[in-house]
């Protein structure tokens, strides 16, 4: 840790007043070069606190960058983990107001409910799919805080790994009735085709990119507990939207979902 905690409360109120007032901010890192992933996260939790500590409630937990290639293309070797919050929930089938973000994007991703407390370190695929209540498809909406996209892994990290909303919806099922690695997802913007994907982007398995989850939270010290809601992870790259913009995602086995920014 390099950083104080008067630092980092400072730079847990900038990013958290950017997401708030949807106001573009420069990458935190040119400022705090030697700031490291234990300093990252310290921020991000620092945000959520700020958030609890006024009354928002953190509806679940997210992982980022879980894709390998989108993690070759920004020279990391690890995902990322953040949380959602209660006002980040969009509705299924409804309009979602794009002047709440700055620049969105949206990412089709797999979702799922536990029963079971997951706990690291050695979580894995297996102990994951036993855990598992429900799978549901998912759609995040990312929304950097850093002007024009130019951040570092730190600086997203601190960002709350870009996390601005999500959209469930389809059809919920168990786990032993899919096979994820070969579920297909067909993401449609304005009736065209954009993005199509496989549940094996995230990962090789979304159940693994869960049970990273949870090994990463054993560093801090931390377990998943039953009746989390995690969304595990893009599987397809992330799609600019704007307003007036249609979304309709359609998931092997899961039905489809939808919404339009207005
Ligand atoms: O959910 C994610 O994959 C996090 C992406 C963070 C970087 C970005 O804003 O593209
Ligand atoms: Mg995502």
């Amino acid at each position: 840790m390099t950083l104080d905690q008067a630092t980092i409360d400072k730079l847990a109120e900038h990013v958290e007043d950017a997401e708030l007032n949807r106001q573009e901010i420069v990458k935190i890192t040119d400022d705090y070069p030697d700031m490291d992933w234990e300093d990252a996260y310290a921020i991000q939790y620092a945000i959520r606190a700020r958030k609890e500590a006024r009354g928002t409630r953190i509806a679940g937990l997210k992982m980022g960058l879980t894709s390998r290639a989108k993690m070759k293309q920004m020279g990391v070797e690890q995902p990322v983990y953040g949380f959602l919050t209660d006002y980040g929930a969009c509705p299924e089938g409804g309009e979602i107001d794009a002047s709440r973000f700055i620049h969105p994007r949206v990412e089709a991703e797999v979702a799922v409910v536990t029963n079971k407390t997951l706990r690291g370190p050695g979580c894995h695929i297996g102990a994951v799919l036993a855990a598992i209540d429900i799978v549901l498809p998912a759609v995040e909406i990312i929304d950097s805080r850093y002007k024009d996209f130019r951040f570092d892994l730190k600086s997203v990290v601190a960002d709350n790994t870009s996390a601005a909303g999500y959209v469930v919806g389809g059809r919920s099922a168990r786990p032993i009735d899919l096979d994820l690695p070969t579920l297909g997802v067909v993401m449609e913007k304005n009736g065209e085709i954009v993005e199509l994907g496989a549940g094996a982007a995230v990962l090789g398995h979304p159940a693994a990119s869960v049970a990273m989850l949870a090994n990463m939270m054993a560093a801090r010290g931390e377990e998943i507990p039953a009746g989390t809601f995690i969304m595990t992870g893009g599987i397809t790259a992330a799609v600019g939207v704007a307003a007036g913009d249609n979304i309709n995602v359609r998931y092997q086995d899961l039905g489809s979902l939808g919404f339009r920014f207005v």
